[in-house]
């Protein structure tokens, strides 16, 4: 297959483009979807200065690839196409090493196999075994839209982590140096591509330095479910925070994204990170990095993990748009957007902004 093109959007992804180099196209896990993939050179944006080249990849639908794109100039591309952000891409070439990644896979798959008892006895094991009893007593049966067919955990720097197994510790700590390190040179590009100083959106999440931004980690497992028609692996939802990287399984899909009314899904692929953009992003740039929807869909088949690193603000930090003009968004405390998001996460977006229009921390006002 030779077909390939480019995608763009996103300011952070028009970046990419002005780097770009094709490479070519993979044939999808769903073939219904046709789903072609991009790679484009980040090595001198994202990672000017260093060794190495990183590359990004779009799972894209073919008709919405455009090589017009391509030839314009690339931040102008990005503001413009606005509609055409999937708010989602995946990195390959990243710099984190395979090994380290193969090691993350092993410790978390065998956390898992300790915590498997748990999920057996959990909530939405015991609805779902409800339901189709139910069902098989002839019942009618609705699907459940409250909880979700998962089981997760998060780690950050102040709260306790998993000791077995014992590998995990050390594991996870050297994996998320490096995924915050990453975190950091993705809005480093975002900066640029957004027309703003170098370290401007970190700066943003600091309070200007005076927190730190919150960076965790949330470790999924999505378990085989037997009636996947009648649960969510996880309801759609935008992000709140900032910008998000997820190692998921490189076997097992589920996750879609949600663009112009469709899902679409974003395939595995062996050794990348996907990153996405938050609701706080899209304040701060303005509207021009859009959050966008997506899903874990349950998979009767196989065991999903996934590992989502969430670069966040300091919950005291003030957000608004940093980019003039366009959309009006509000300005509040992130941690206020929290205390809403904590209540409405599986909402929409925009009566989340308004919630927080009218701030409740003085430092917004
Ligand atoms: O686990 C995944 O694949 C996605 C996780 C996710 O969307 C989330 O935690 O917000």
């Amino acid at each position: 297959m030779s077909q390939f093109s480019c995608l763009s959007k996103s300011a952070i992804y028009s970046s990419m483009k002005k780097v770009a180099f094709l490479h070519g196209n993979i044939s999808c896990a769903n073939q219904s979807l046709r789903a072609n993939y991009v790679n484009f050179n980040l090595g001198h944006r994202i990672n000017r200065g260093r060794r190495g080249s990183y590359e990004s990849t779009f799972f894209i639908k073919k008709k919405r690839i455009t090589t017009t794109q391509l030839r314009g100039n690339p931040r102008s591309a990005g503001i413009q196409t606005t509609k055409n952000d999937w708010g989602f891409f995946q990195l390959v070439n990243h710099g984190i090493p395979l090994e380290l990644l193969e090691r993350v896979k092993k410790v978390c798959s065998e956390c898992y196999r300790v915590r498997e008892a748990g999920f057996r006895a959990s909530e939405p094991v015991r609805t779902l075994e409800a339901l189709v009893q139910a069902e098989q007593r002839g019942e009618a049966v609705t699907p459940v839209d409250d909880m979700d067919w998962e089981d997760i955990f998060y780690i950050h720097d102040g709260n306790q982590w998993p000791s077995d197994p014992a590998a995990f510790k050390e594991t996870m700590r050297e994996y998320r140096a490096e995924l915050r390190k990453l975190a950091e040179r993705v809005m480093e590009a975002m900066d640029e591509n957004l027309g703003l100083e170098k370290g401007a959106i970190q700066r943003a999440f600091s309070g200007d330095g005076r927190h730190e931004p919150f960076f965790g980690t949330k470790v999924s497992h999505y378990p085989p479910c037997p009636r996947p028609d009648l649960i969510t692996g996880l309801r759609a939802h935008t992000d709140a925070g900032g910008v998000i990287l997820l190692f998921q399984d490189d076997q097992v899909g589920g996750l879609e994204v949600l663009k112009d009314g469709e899902w679409t899904d974003v395939q595995p692929l062996a050794g990348a990170i996907v990153v996405n953009t938050g609701d706080q992003i899209e304040v701060l740039s303005n509207g021009r990095y859009r959050s966008a929807w997506h899903r874990e869909l349950p998979m009767r088949d196989g065991n999903r993990c996934s590992i989502a690193s969430f670069y966040n603000p300091a919950n005291e930090a003030t957000i608004s748009p940093a980019v003039a003009g366009g959309e009006a968004y509000p300005k509040y405390v992130f941690g206020d957007y929290m205390d809403v998001y904590a209540k409405h996460k599986f909402q929409a977006k925009e009566p989340r902004f308004e919630a927080v229009k009218a701030p409740k921390s003085s430092p917004a006002a």
